[in-house]
């Protein structure tokens, strides 16, 4: 009889044990569901940025530049017009400052990493401005689209963040080989990537 009642209150104490993990783990799924929602409330973080372009040093190259953020890639859409046919190196610039009239209150390619310059994925380097060149037509109209995780929109790491900094399309093409900037001439249009 003895017997029997310790292994009633030890089952009892099981029971109880089991029960309270069981509560515990009720208690961590509404802990997660509860962070799910903050999350989903929570401001979001700006992905895109439209950027309109100023025809700069007397040229009339005009366009729009969007940048998207996607699943920690970004996709860059450039359409200019009133370009000269041909080659055009387009970058981006560390200030999103277009105020001068030749463009170059932008400064120099944006290179947080402190690399060379040089065609994007360049084992000799690049900049991570060194976006390329694309070619306008005859009508002197010209778009490109690049993408690329190795930029972000707003996310602080100074080595990726695009926000703050300046596009440039140049007169010329870049060779990819002439230090700091590809030798691409002149700025003829600018925009800054500013929310
Ligand atoms: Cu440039
Ligand atoms: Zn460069």
């Amino acid at each position: 009889m003895k017997k029997i009642g310790i292994s009633i209150i030890a089952l009892t104490l099981l029971v109880g044990v089991s029960c309270k993990q069981k509560e515990n783990k009720k208690d961590d799924a509404t802990e997660k569901e509860t962070m799910t929602e903050v999350k989903k409330d929570a401001p979001k973080e700006a992905k895109k940025v439209k950027v309109s372009m100023e025809a700069k040093s007397d040229s009339n190259v005009s366009g729009n530049v969007v940048f998207k953020e996607e699943s920690g890639t970004v996709t860059m859409t450039a359409v200019f017009d009133g370009l000269e046919p041909g080659e055009h190196a387009i970058h981006l610039h560390e200030k999103g400052d277009c105020n001068s009239p030749d463009g170059k209150s932008a400064g120099g390619h944006w290179n947080p990493t402190h690399e060379k310059h040089g065609k994007w994925g360049s084992p000799d380097g690049y900049h991570k401005g060194d976006i390329g060149n694309f070619t306008a037509d005859d009508n002197g109209n010209g778009t490109i689209t690049f993408k690329t995780d190795e930029w972000c929109i707003g996310c602080g790491d100074e080595k990726k963040d695009i926000l703050g900094k300046g596009v440039i399309v140049h007169q010329g093409a870049d060779d990819f080989t002439s230090q700091p900037s590809g030798d691409a001439g002149s700025r003829v249009s600018c925009g800054g990537v500013i929310e």
